[in-house]
Parts: C-alpha cells; structure tokens; sequence
C-alpha cells in the first residue's frame, strides 16, 4: 500500500512519493545503462560510461615514478572499493602508505579508460585493506574467499556500483547470456605476466599494464554445476560464480583480478555479480573464468561498509522474492517474534480512504524500523522519519507502546491508498549497536520525510545488515538474539 495522509498536513509524504516516481523514471537512465546489443582476452574498447564504478590499482614507487598497474575493482559506497583478496598479498602498511615488496605505493584509479592520460585528481591513496579472514594465501582456487575491501584516503566521485546482495538477484537461469567483464589486463595468456607492456604518458614518462585501454567483453554465466564440472577438485561452491564460453575465447585474464563482472537487469541496467578471481589459463575451450559470488558475501561486506545500493531481487520482478526476503528475516528472527507486538488501529476489511494507524508495543530496549511492503512489492519505511525524535532515532524504552503517526504528524490517522491487495507491514526493535542510520539511507534523505526504496532494494540491503550484525556475533542461536523484537502483520486492502 501507499500510505497517503492528508497532503496539506505531511508535506513530507507527498515528497516521499514524488522521490518514489522519480525512482521509475530513472531507471532509464541507470548508471552504465546498455542499450539492446572483449585483458580481457577477446575484447573489445569499453566505454567509461558503462563502466562507471571501476578502478584500476597500480603501484608507484617513489624514487622514479614508475607505475604498474596489477589489479581491478569497483566502487560500492563512498570512498569503499571491492577487490579481490589475491591482488593484496604482500601489500602492507609502511611508512604511512600502503607498499608492495619493493616499497612502491599502491593507488587506485577511477574514472579512466585510458591509462596514458590519467589526471592527479584521479588518482587516490589508500587508508585501510580488508582482506576476508576465510582467504588464504596463494591457494585461492583451493579455500576462494577472494575478496578484500579497500577504504581510500578519500572518496573518488565516482557512482557505486549496483550489487546483487542476495541470491534472489544473481541471475536466475543457469546460463545467462549477459554477463559483461573489463579490465586492463593482459590479452594473452602467460604464466610467467610476460605480457604485461610498457606504454608511454602523455608527458613521456612510462607505466606498465596488459592493456593501455579498458577492454571488455560479454560473457555468458555459466551454471556453478557446469563450472564444478570444470574443474573438478576445485573450490566452486556457493561462494563462486562462473562465466565464459564452452569454446573459449573470450576470457578475463591476468591484471583483470579484483575488477566487476557485471549482469543486466530488465532494462539494461548493470549490476555487480562477481569479481574476477581466477581460472586454468585464460579463454581456454571449456575452461571458465572464476568470479567470486557478490551476494555470498553481502552480508561481510555490509558489516565493513554499511549503506549499499542494492540490485532488486529476481531481477525486478517484485512480490515473489520480497517474499523470499521476508521468509530470510522470519528465520532469522524468528525467536525475536515474543518480543514486539504490531497492530493496524482502524477496521477490517482496509478500504481505501480508510483512516488507519499502528501502535506497536515492545518488551525490550531498542530503535524501531518499521517497514511496509505493499501488494506490488514496493518497500516503504515508516520509521524512523523526519517527524521522530532525531537526537534518539527510532529509541524505544522497554515495555513502551508508540503510535504511528504520533503526536508530531499533525494527523492522527493515515489514509489507505492503492495500490489494493495482500501487504505486510514488518517492525524490527533493533539493538543500540545496530548501524541504523545506515540502513535507513543518509540522513539528508531521512530529513525530507518517508524514506522509499523501490521494490527490494533498500529492504535486501537492511537484511543483508542485520545478517551481517549476527555473523559479527557468531550466529542468530543464542544470546545475541535476545536484543531483538520482531513483528509482521499481513494486511489487505480492497477498493471501496
Ligand atoms: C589471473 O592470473 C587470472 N580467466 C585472472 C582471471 C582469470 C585467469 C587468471 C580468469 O589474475
């Protein structure tokens, strides 16, 4: 449903609507939006614009500017890079940068296809490398893990990438077509990176790379039973996900690692589903590139970074896999149900124009999110918001009942709108410690009133936190689960 009040009282939710039309139209112009239609080994020139989120580490050493570029990544959140944890081995803190072995700098490029003219502001030092702690040194097709995230000294104005945060967005049929990877790697194959080039500057001075200019190239997803079947005795599991051609070809290869592989959605809008990790040579007949899965780790990464921009579940295709969503924060959850109590105040059935509201009741100390998925799909935060308390966001005393729209509202009711059907409202009583002004978006955001999310997104994102909240504590068993209240209320509204 779409909770509409009286316009003239909650200007705030008229805005949160126009913000929510906003959202469709501008998934025509999605960041690296492709039209309907190759080191990449095989590849082709890519253009910046499809490829808005990718950078490019190289090492500089000091004493004669020398540069080597050696792995890929992409933007995920201001200033947060995800890369894979292979390229950072023998990368430490020394002398107040980050150093390879010979004591060169390592840096990170963004929002460049071609090397031989990268501007200083371009370039961007590093603060922090995070390197999964289930990753394992030189045995990456062995143990996987490979993912590391890297927090730069500042934040490149790059746009995040999209990320498949659970498995419900990775690409449902075994073998999709659209996959896309790019990088400045290597266009042939050597064990030994000998086909790593030496290129000149604009000014003169030169760098080293597999490639001077960004290639790409499509490249079908290939099945995890498919690529097992590769590569027998190998770590692809869960945590892995394929692409290639069963004839070669067309391949990522060395100085490609750490760089996105990307899907499309329905309307040609791209989202990360892995990153480049390893494979038996590079475009070989039958011999897959590895990627490591993006949503296997969404809930590791959410622990470091936080807010995420999320791709929607199944792809777009709405109410079935918030479903899927709901039933992964029910079983999380579950023994948090006895905790919190939600009720809508108004009567039954709903009829749109009814004045409803909703009291929800807790045992326990927390933050409230209160959370509506409409009959479409569509996923809609109720609280906090603009009209709570901001110096306490979402706090609750124990045993307190609170009523939404509460005194500040100016109204005391909501009006039931379309669109008509099955929805459920969600309230989680969250810990202190629960990173919610993260999950509830920027604060700028919350200061203009409801904060919509179109379909899942925002809502695999809070999932996908709060998975990361437990794993931080060894697991949904136990004590940590006391500090959470849960409650879900199925509604239906009906035309009048
Ligand atoms: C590498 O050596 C490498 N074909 C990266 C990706 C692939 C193979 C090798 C995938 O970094």
């Amino acid at each position: 449903m779409k909770w509409s009040a009286r316009w003239s009282a909650i200007p705030g939710l008229c805005l949160a609507v126009t913000t929510a039309l906003v959202g469709v139209a501008g998934a025509e112009s999605c960041p690296g939006r492709r039209g309907g239609d190759e080191k990449v080994v095989g590849g082709r020139d890519a253009r910046l614009d499809h490829w808005p989120a990718l950078v490019a580490f190289r090492t500089n050493r000091p004493s004669d500017g020398a540069v080597a570029y050696f792995c890929g990544g992409s933007l995920i959140a201001p200033g947060w890079i995800v890369s894979a944890a292979h390229c950072f081995e023998g990368i430490t803190e020394r002398d107040g940068a980050w150093r390879d072995g010979d004591g060169a700098v390592v840096e990170a490029v963004g929002g460049v296809v071609d090397l031989r003219s990268v501007a200083p502001d371009q370039v961007r030092r590093i603060e922090r490398i995070i390197v999964h702690e289930g990753y394992r040194e030189g045995l990456v097709s062995h143990h996987g893990n490979d993912i590391a995230l890297i927090r730069l000294e500042s934040a490149p104005g790059q746009t995040p990438a999209t990320l498949s945060l659970h498995p419900t967005s990775d690409p449902v049929a075994a073998d999709d077509p659209r996959g896309y990877v790019a990088g400045f790697g290597v266009t042939a194959h050597d064990p030994s990176g000998g086909n790593y080039t030496s290129h000149p500057h604009r000014d003169g001075t030169q760098f080293w790379a597999g490639s001077p200019v960004l290639l790409e190239a499509p490249l079908p997803l290939v099945s995890g039973d498919r690529c097992a079947a590769a590569y027998p005795g190998f770590a692809i599991g869960p945590g892995q996900i394929c692409a290639g051609l069963e004839q070669g070809g067309r391949d990522s290869c060395q100085g490609d690692s750490g760089g996105p592989l990307m899907a499309l959605d329905a309307s040609g809008c791209p989202f990360q589903v892995g990153i480049v990790s390893w494979g038996a040579g590079c475009a070989l007949a039958g011999r897959y590139g590895v990627y490591t899965r993006v949503s296997h780790f969404a809930p590791w990464i959410a622990r470091h970074v936080g807010g995420l921009v999320a791709q929607s579940a199944g792809r777009g295709h709405g109410a079935a896999s918030v479903g899927q969503i709901l039933g992964d924060l029910d079983a999380l959850l579950a023994s948090a149900r006895d905790r919190a109590r939600l009720a809508i105040v108004g009567r039954r059935p709903i009829r749109i124009g009814d004045e409803i509201a909703f009291e929800i009741a807790t045992d326990i100390a927390g933050r409230l999110i209160l959370i509506d998925i409409n009959a479409e799909g569509t996923v809609l935060q109720l609280f906090p918001n603009q009209f709570d308390r901001p110096e306490t966001v979402g706090a609750l005393a124990a045993g307190e009942t609170i009523r939404i729209p509460g005194p500040a509202y100016g109204t005391d009711f909501f009006e039931a709108a379309e669109p008509t059907g099955k929805g459920h409202l969600v309230a989680i009583v969250v810990p202190e410690d629960f990173p919610i002004g993260l999950s509830v978006g920027d604060p700028a955001t919350l200061a203009k009133g409801f904060v919509p999310r179109q379909r899942t997104s925002y809502f695999m994102n809070l999932l996908a936190q709060i998975k990361a909240w437990f794993e931080a504590r060894s697991g949904a068993s136990g004590e940590a689960v006391k500090a959470w209240g849960y409650a879900v209320v199925e509604y239906e509204i009906v035309a009048r």
